[in-house]
This record gives structure tokens, C-alpha cells and sequence, in this order.
């Protein structure tokens, strides 16, 4: 197995060394960190939830970060294992890591979408979709950020299997968004932040995508969301948009960030990491430090705000 010690975060991380990661770092570290498998992939791999935090023998309000919803997003992954370490390693000497963990619960799950993850490593660097088949159909999988229960498939989605935007053949059809809503809706009085995490765009949306509709919370989560970018771009000058999903990007029906703020997470945000398009995708691996440390940036002052309310 992969040690923490010599893991590289750094580097785009294959799903074999992720799995080796996660499973060193739960043991080594077992003050602040617990694992749990929330489900297995449509090909069988297990998604292992991290959970972070100070034991306590209270229930803590708890904030869920996912990585990986779609495979070719190799940055997010890269996000969510820098955000473990950073953690781990700065409780107890930054105030703020410290505060948060002793009295929240951090949830990460480093690949959501591990089939497909591991499809754009082995086959097909730019797959998106999740790995699932379906007899009647040649295409293999859907998006799992089109088949969340909200507004599902009506704009911005596709009922065409072949297509990268697919919704599925009903909401959850992909066991894959199915576990993570299934532990959310489990966990969900504790559960008062949800962040997932994509490439690229610099973009930090929140609700809705589904409609043009305002949220109800809209004026709270747009100052939260200019707040966090503006502490990103302090560190390296990296400017990001905010704003709702439907008018700041494009509309999209069936997405997890609206399904877990309809289902009561007020603080709900997409992150779309860097860059605007130069490297896209294939953002080159010297920019995941940069990249990493100043999204950091932006997520701690999200919880921040999620503590004090
Ligand atoms: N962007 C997101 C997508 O799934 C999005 C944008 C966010 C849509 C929230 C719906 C809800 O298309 C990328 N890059 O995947
Ligand atoms: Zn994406």
C-alpha cells in the first residue's frame, strides 16, 4: 500500500494509488480520521467516505465534500486528497483548521465517480460519464451531475444514452450518485454544508441550475460565494464568477448541488477549478499546488461561515 508519506499531491494520482491513500491515511491518523463505505460503483469498487474531525461524543454539524463526479476533471480529485492532508496536518497549529474540526465533521469523498476515474486512465482521458450499461443500448453511462433528483432532465440534460450529458434512465439510476444520496439524505439534520467539486471554469455557482428561479437563501450564498473567491484570489491573483448555476454557466437539470439544497443543505456550491480553457481538462500537473492552495482558501471561508451559523 501506499504510505502517506511517500504519496505525491502533486501529481494526477491514479484510482489504484487513491484507494492505497485512503485507506493508509484512516489508520495512521485515527484521532482525527474515520472511513466508512457509503456503497460500491456500478464495476464494484467501493466508495470510501472520509470523515474528519475531532472525536466527540456529541453529534457535530458536519459539512460533505465530494471530488470526481465526472472523470475527466483530474483536478478535483487532486483537490479533495490536498484537502485531507492540509487538514490533517495543520490541526492543532492553524486556528482556524483547528476550530472547525473540534467542532465540525468533514466529509470527503476523493472520487465519486471511481469507474470512470479510472476509464480516463486506462482508455479514454476525456470520459465523463459514469460506467453503467444498459441492455437495448450500445453507449456505456450517464452524467451522474444530470441524474440527481431536481428538476430532472428537464433542461440542460439529455435522454439520449450516447449522450456526454445523459440524465440516466431515471433520477439515482447511477448507483454511484444513488450512495451519495443516500448518505446524505441519512445524515442529513448533521449535514449543513455541500461542496462538490469540478474543472474548470472558475466558477463557484450555487442553486439553482434547474431553474432561472432565484433561491431562497440567494442573497446569503452569493455574498458567502464572493467571499470565498475573493480569499482565493488573494493568494495568486486567480480570478472567479459567482453566482447561480442556471445564468452563470448554463442551465443543467438533475444536479447534486440542487438536490441537496432542495432537500434542506442550505450552503450548497459547485466549484469549477481552474483554468478558463487554455489547458482545460488537461490542466498540466504544476498547477495543482496553486491550484490547490488557494481553493483551499475558498473552502475554509465557506466553513467559516457555515460554523458561525
Ligand atoms: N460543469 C457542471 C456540469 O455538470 C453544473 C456545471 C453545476 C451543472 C451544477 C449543474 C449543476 O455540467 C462541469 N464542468 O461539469
Ligand atoms: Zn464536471
Amino acid at each position: 500500500g501506499q504510505s502517506p508519506r511517500t504519496h505525491s499531491y502533486t501529481k494526477y494520482n491514479t484510482w489504484d494509488k487513491i484507494q492505497s491513500w485512503i485507506a493508509s491515511m484512516a489508520s495512521s491518523n485515527s484521532n482525527l480520521i474515520s472511513k466508512q463505505v457509503i456503497g460500491n460503483t456500478y464495476e464494484g469498487r467501493a466508495m470510501t467516505l472520509l470523515k474528519l474531525g475531532k472525536k466527540s461524543s456529541s453529534t457535530k454539524p458536519a459539512i460533505f465534500m465530494d471530488c470526481g463526479i465526472h472523470a475527466r476533471e483530474w483536478i478535483s480529485p487532486a483537490f479533495c486528497q490536498w484537502f485531507v492532508k492540509e487538514a490533517l496536518s495543520t490541526y492543532g497549529s492553524d486556528s482556524q483548521m483547528t476550530s472547525l474540526l473540534d467542532q465540525m465533521d468533514v466529509y470527503v469523498l476523493p472520487v465519486l465517480n471511481i469507474d470512470g476515474y479510472d476509464y480516463t486512465h486506462k482508455s479514454n482521458r476525456m470520459w465523463r460519464k459514469t460506467r453503467s450499461r444498459k441492455s437495448g443500448s450500445s453507449c456505456v453511462g450517464a452524467d451522474p451531475n444530470r441524474n440527481f433528483d431536481a428538476g430532472w432532465c428537464s433542461m440542460g440534460a439529455s435522454s439520449n444514452p450516447c449522450s456526454d450529458t445523459f440524465c440516466g434512465y431515471s433520477p439515482e439510476s447511477e448507483i454511484e450518485a444513488k450512495n451519495v444520496a443516500n448518505f446524505i439524505r441519512r445524515n442529513k439534520s448533521t449535514i449543513k454544508a455541500y461542496l462538490t467539486v469540478h474543472s474548470y471554469s472558475q466558477l463557484l455557482l450555487f442553486p439553482y441550475s434547474y431553474t432561472y428561479s432565484l433561491a431562497a437563501d440567494h442573497s446569503e450564498l452569493l455574498k458567502v460565494a464572493e467571499g470565498a473567491s475573493s480569499a482565493l484570489r488573494s493568494l495568486y491573483g486567480t480570478r472567479y464568477t459567482s453566482g447561480p448555476g442556471a445564468t452563470t454557466i448554463y442551465p443543467a437539470a438533475g444536479g447534486s448541488d440542487d438536490w441537496a439544497y432542495d432537500l434542506g443543505v442550505k450552503y450548497s456550491y459547485t466549484f469549477e477549478l481552474r483554468d478558463t480553457g487554455r489547458y482545460g481538462f488537461l490542466l498540466p500537473e504544476s498547477q495543482i499546488k496553486p491550484t490547490c492552495e488557494e481553493t483551499m482558501l475558498a473552502v475554509k471561508y465557506i466553513a467559516a461561515h457555515v460554523q458561525k451559523n
